[in-house]
């Protein structure tokens, strides 16, 4: 098979851009290890800034976003019994969207199923060859027949645990690393969310988050020891907990109900520099891992796929090189303001197992400093709304 751009994932990364590209005549064609089931039955993201609305927008899988979609002009944090709001709208004019990766990633599968776009699953042995020259391939195997793409470019979409970050050779990448202590156990119930908005904990017990999907979908978290898995917790036990570490009168009102999904996900900052090699691009997750706290890993994403959408619409309009040529500089000055904003959210509102009473002193220093200074949350709201591209 030959297309233009070989993008190897089908997540939201991988789906965004090849549906981008289709609509500027920019052939793709996507390949996914897991099936369609499987890619949709995860549980993960559920803000969106509005750089990446817009970008659904432009690929034509808004419609369902802005009808379901719930528009959010702030959010609350809360620090013991405290609990104070960021307006996004009073400091940056701008609101977020909730509205779940999951329900992207399907709009974005029905949308390259409309088109259609070449997605092929349950892929096995992707390599990629010849990324350093000007005529790269991806060869792959489906039910054990191994097949081969020749391509002009190849974006890698496959997340962290994904082939193309390791694909650039070592003695050309380099990787920076955080490992937080605790992972985040979340739960997702069909019961009504606590509140309109979302609610950040900072509690002596641990972090807690209070999200939602829809009216009648919630999501929350609760930080966890590395050691827990999620069978170790009990819907009661999960409940009990959450509601210990959000203000009285919101665990008051808190509706629970059976966990209808329950995981539990590391927390870790990573970036591989650079990101791309000859013909070889990474987009996403393949490329950079932030801890959920402020919402930026989906939306980083996101970034990456609109500075490489524009560089190959580019490179085929008039041959020009200049934004394949600088894309990793411009998506990385990104992603790396996306990993500082998400390390300064996670180390100010979890326990970290190591802290002193100084730490903790200067945690509640930032909260107080954040809740009084609207030159502090304009700062906070400009980096959750979404940097600029
Ligand atoms: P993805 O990992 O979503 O997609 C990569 C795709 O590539 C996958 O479908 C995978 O099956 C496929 N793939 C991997 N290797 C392959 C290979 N060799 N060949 C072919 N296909 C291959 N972000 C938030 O903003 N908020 C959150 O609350 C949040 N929670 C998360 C929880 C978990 C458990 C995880 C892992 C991530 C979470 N994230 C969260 C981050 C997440 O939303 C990512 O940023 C987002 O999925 C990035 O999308 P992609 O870059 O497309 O990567
Ligand atoms: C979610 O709804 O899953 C969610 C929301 C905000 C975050 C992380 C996760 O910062």
């Amino acid at each position: 098979m030959k297309t233009q751009v070989a993008i190897i994932g089908g997540g939201p990364s991988g789906l965004l851009l090849s549906q981008l590209l289709d609509r500027k005549g920019i052939s793709s064609i996507v390949l996914e290890r897991q099936t369609r089931e499987h890619v949709l039955g995860r549980i993960r993201a559920g803000v969106l800034e509005r750089g990446l609305v817009a970008l659904m927008e432009e690929a034509g899988c808004a419609e369902r976003l802005h009808a379901e979609g719930f528009l959010h002009d702030g959010t609350l944090i809360s620090y013991g019994d405290e609990m104070f709001r960021v307006n996004f709208t009073e400091h940056v004019d701008k609101p977020v969207v909730v509205y779940g990766q999951t329900e992207v990633t399907r709009d974005l599968y029905e949308a390259r199923d409309k088109a259609g776009g070449t997605i092929i699953h349950r892929v096995e042995n992707v390599v990629i060859h010849d990324a350093d020259s000007d005529a790269p391939h991806v060869t792959y195997e489906v039910d054990g027949e191994a097949q081969r793409i020749d391509c002009d470019f190849i974006a890698g979409c496959d997340g962290f645990h994904g082939v193309s970050r390791k694909t650039i050779p070592e003695d050309v990448r380099q990787e920076f690393e955080k490992v937080y202590p605790f992972g985040w156990l979340g739960v997702l119930s069909e019961t009504p969310p606590v509140n309109h908005e979302l609610i950040y904990a900072n509690s002596p017990r641990g972090f807690a988050l209070c999200s939602m999907r829809n009216a009648n979908l919630s999501r929350y978290y609760i930080q966890c020891s590395l050691d827990d898995k999620p069978e170790d917790w009990s819907d009661e036990a999960f409940w009990d907990e959450l509601k210990k570490r959000i203000p009285p009168d919101q665990a008051a009102k808190l509706v629970t109900g059976p966990s209808i999904e329950k995981s539990i996900a590391p927390l870790r900052s990573f970036v591989t520099e650079p990101m791309r090699w000859g013909r070889l691009f990474l987009c996403g997750d393949a490329a950079h891992i932030v801890p959920p706290t402020g919402a930026k890993g989906l939306n980083t994403a996101a970034s990456d796929v609109h500075y490489l959408y524009h560089a190959l619409v580019d490179f085929y309009a008039d041959g020009s090189t200049k934004g394949i040529d600088s894309y990793s500089e411009n998506a990385l000055a990104r992603v790396w303001k996306a990993e500082r904003f998400s390390w300064w959210f996670t180390t100010m509102m979890h326990q970290f197992p190591e802290q002193s009473e100084f730490d903790l002193k200067m945690q509640i220093a930032d909260l107080e400093f954040l809740r009084s200074s609207a030159a502090a949350q304009k700062a906070m709201a400009e980096n959750y709304v979404g940097l600029p591209y």
